[in-house]
């Protein structure tokens, strides 16, 4: 599609359809090629990105909306859907309908979506995915610093750092142009310590790899603290003059002392030690974590023993250095600012606060005391789902929870139990198959919209591609069920009118958003939020947009950043006899998420077709399992089938699948982190062993 004049939303320059990374890509007539001018990716791709467009032609497409399996236009679908949703309102109330919204979508639906349930339904119950995502590192910084923006500095610093401490993060695999920054600063002399159970892709490439028992991050995080406040690490001039609370925290680690840590944690003091001096004798450093220390039900308390390293070590706030959260879905960022998530309004405000909902009424038109109050969470609500308390309707855009939720088999039960599922999306996912309703969607490059990269730089998405007939966009869809709930006007279905609108609900909060247009995003490959109007001084200029938000001060009443001592606790489900192994989870390179777009990707798929456990030569072993064998996973939840790939690579107490398919999910443990309602995806206890014949004869 060639270049409208003049239409900034039109072009062949946008962004990757997958993670938080937003790697800039030309894509023209089905052909993808980088971007050199978008500083993430400055010219690389990974191979999801190269064969993203791919999905847009494919045969696996739906173009067409369903009705309870059959084929039916949009009239008929958008009637029976608002029909359905009115009646069953009318009888249990609004809060009888629910809405499960995703990461992946862009701000102006991000946006809209949570508008749409607390003024078009009136129902509290909304929350999205990104809860099973970043949320335990949105609340820890959230609590430390006043602001959640996943990483408070451009990317490129961390090209300029002299150390690196990740902990729980493959981005060889999950982002693999990340890894150029990282290969900047170790050409530059800069050390890299990685922590993952296994040594993964990003720990080959690292100076110092812990190989630490999953869900014993946190013990490590204090033991680290611990020996930097012993080997006068701690930066006690930066301590007074920008934070609150170390005394507390430096007491609160003098009981982790390393030899403890080391049971605890399985990693040596040594290395400790080691990994101390590399943070404490750089110059410029940062850590940076990622799901396998977030995603456990002490999430929070982990990221923030973390925070408290970072703050001890005086990064935080300095240029060059820092604490980040290698946030992962393509709008992970934006999606978790505008109001999709249960107790949040727009501008990453929170729904329980009064001015808060007195300004985006005001904006919404309607009355502060119409507006509902906090839902339930991600898991918590997809537990409710068609039990007596809970929701008897569910609206689901952009997520696929038959594969990706923890217990999965259970909320596939719940979903079940439902009296309406209406599932917008352009492949028939596993939850899209069991929907009453599919209403078929446009893809990224068919629409144009915004989109929120790790670094908290807005970006535009710019259409690339005419949209198949018959598929509509999001905005559309839920326009038009607006025009069928009687508020239509309030639902309009262009992207840019909806961003200005959301400038607007933005404008003074957090997420500031107002000073950011269509335009300036264009001009200027990308803005930093906060990014306020500054119409009342016009002599001022523009708002520049905020790169590095905390050089001067944190976001909280004081300026200060507020040091909380946190303890470590076992998993949520800690190994025994009968379930001894640790069972975690993660990604591969060839895959997105629950593998609804990339297992449709054929080349995609031939690299990786079908779901696997890593398994230590010894336990195999010791379970006579030798590598190909199809192997029975089991934890309390639930058993599942998989290859074994037996390799050194991963601890002899661990073993790990990815969660592209169904499998790994019907063993995880849901249970919750209690501040950011995480569940705890990357440890539970599971017990494996090699298929029978029986078994195979009974698959068959
Ligand atoms: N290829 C690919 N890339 C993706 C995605 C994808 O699905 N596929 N998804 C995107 C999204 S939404 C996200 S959130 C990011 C996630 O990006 P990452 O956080 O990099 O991905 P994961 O593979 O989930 O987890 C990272 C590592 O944590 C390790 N781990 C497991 N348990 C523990 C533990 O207890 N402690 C520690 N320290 N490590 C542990 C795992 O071995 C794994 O190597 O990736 C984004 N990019
Ligand atoms: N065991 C285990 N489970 C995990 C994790 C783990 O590490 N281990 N990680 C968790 C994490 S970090 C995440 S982020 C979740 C992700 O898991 P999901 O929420 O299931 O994410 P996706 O697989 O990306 O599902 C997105 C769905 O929406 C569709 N879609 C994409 N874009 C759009 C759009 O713009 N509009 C609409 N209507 N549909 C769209 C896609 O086709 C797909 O079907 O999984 C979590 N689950
Ligand atoms: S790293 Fe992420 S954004 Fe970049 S091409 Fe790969 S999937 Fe797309
Ligand atoms: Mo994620």
């Amino acid at each position: 599609m060639s270049q409208v004049h003049g239409d900034t939303t039109v072009g062949s320059a946008t962004h990757c359809p997958y993670c938080a990374l937003q790697c800039g890509m030309y894509v023209a007539n089905g052909e993808i090629t980088p971007r050199e001018d978008i500083p993430a990716n400055a010219g690389g791709l990974c191979q999801k990105g190269w064969t993203a467009a791919e999905l847009l032609t494919s045969p696996e497409r739906i173009t067409t909306p369903l009705l309870h399996g059959k084929p039916v236009t949009w009239e008929e679908a958008l009637d029976y859907t608002a029909g359905r949703l009115r009646a069953i309102r009318a009888e249990h109330g609004p809060d009888a309908v629910a809405v499960f919204g995703g990461g992946g979508l862009t701000n102006e639906k991000a946006y809209q979506l949570g508008k749409f349930a607390r003024v078009a339904l009136r129902t509290s119950q909304i929350d999205y995915n990104g809860r099973f995502c970043m949320s335990s590192a949105a609340a820890a910084v959230n609590r430390a610093f006043g602001m959640d923006r996943g990483l408070p500095f451009p990317i490129t610093d961390i090209g300029r750092a002299d150390a690196v401490l990740l902990a729980g993060g493959n981005v060889a695999e999950t982002m693999p142009p990340f890894v150029r920054h990282l290969t900047a600063m170790r050409s530059r002399g800069g050390r890299l310590v990685v922590i993952d159970p296994r040594l993964t892709q990003t720990a080959r490439l690292a100076d110092l790899h812990l190989q630490a028992t999953p869900g014993t991050d946190l013990a490590l995080a204090l033991g680290l603290l611990h020996i930097a406040v012993a080997e006068g690490h701690a930066d006690l001039g930066y301590l007074a003059a920008r934070t609150t609370g170390f005394e507390a925290v430096r007491a609160s680690v003098s009981a982790w002392w390393p030899e403890r840590v080391e049971r605890v944690t399985g990693v040596p003091v040594a290395q400790m030690r080691e990994a101390v001096r590399i943070l404490g004798e750089a110059g410029r450093a940062m850590i940076l974590t990622g799901r396998g220390a977030e995603q456990h039900a002490k999430g929070t308390d982990t990221v923030t023993a973390f925070v408290n390293l970072a703050l001890t070590l005086g990064l935080p706030g300095r240029e060059g250095s820092g604490y980040g959260c290698v946030t992962g879905q393509g709008n992970g960022q934006g999606g978790r600012e505008h109001g999709q998530k249960a107790d949040q309004l727009p501008g990453y405000r929170k729904i329980d606060d009064p001015a808060a909902r007195a300004h985006v009424a005001a904006v919404w038109g309607v009355d502060p005391a119409d507006l509902p109050g906090p839902g339930r969470s991600a898991y918590e609500l997809l537990d409710a789902l068609g039990t007596p308390e809970g929701p008897r309707a569910l609206l689901l855009f952009g997520s696929n929870p038959v594969v990706s939720a923890p217990r999965a088999g259970h909320v596939t039960e719940r979903l079940a139990a439902l009296d309406l599922l209406v599932v917008a999306d352009f492949v028939l996912s596993e939850t899209a198959a069991m929907a009453d309703v599919v209403l078929p969607t446009t893809q990224w490059a068919e629409e144009s919209g915004t989109m929120t990269n790790l670094e908290g730089r807005v970006l535009l998405r710019r259409q690339a591609a005419a949209p198949p007939p018959g598929a509509r966009s999001d905005l559309r869809i839920l326009g038009g069920l607006a025009e069928r709930l009687g508020c239509g006007e309030k639902f309009p279905a262009d992207p840019r009118t909806v961003f200005d609108e959301l400038r607007r609900a933005s404008a003074g909060g957090i997420a500031d958003y107002s000073g950011i247009t269509y335009e300036r995003i264009a001009a200027e490959t990308g803005v930093f939020w906060p990014c306020p109007a500054t119409e009342t001084a016009p002599e001022a200029g523009p708002h520049p947009g905020t790169p590095r938000p905390f050089l001067d001060r944190f976001a909280t009443p004081d300026g200060r950043a507020r040091m909380v001592p946190v303890d470590h606790r076992p998993p949520a489900e800690d190994v025994d006899e009968e379930f001894p192994l640790y069972l975690t989870s993660g990604r591969v390179l060839a895959h997105y998420q629950s593998g609804a777009q990339t297992r449709r990707i054929r080349s995609l798929n031939q690299v990786a077709s079908e779901v696997f456990v890593e398994v230590h030569p010894d336990l195999a072993e010791r379970l006579n399992v030798a590598p190909g064998d199809r192997v029975r996973v089991r934890s309390r939840r639930g058993a599942a089938e998989a290859v074994a790939r037996v390799n050194a690579s991963i601890r002899p107490d661990t073993v790990f699948m990815p969660f592209h398919w169904e499998g790994v999910n019907l063993l995880t443990n849901p249970a919750l982190d209690p501040m950011s309602r995480m569940p705890e995806f990357k440890v539970c206890a599971a017990a494996l062993e090699r298929c029978t014949g029986e078994d195979m004869e009974r698959d068959a």
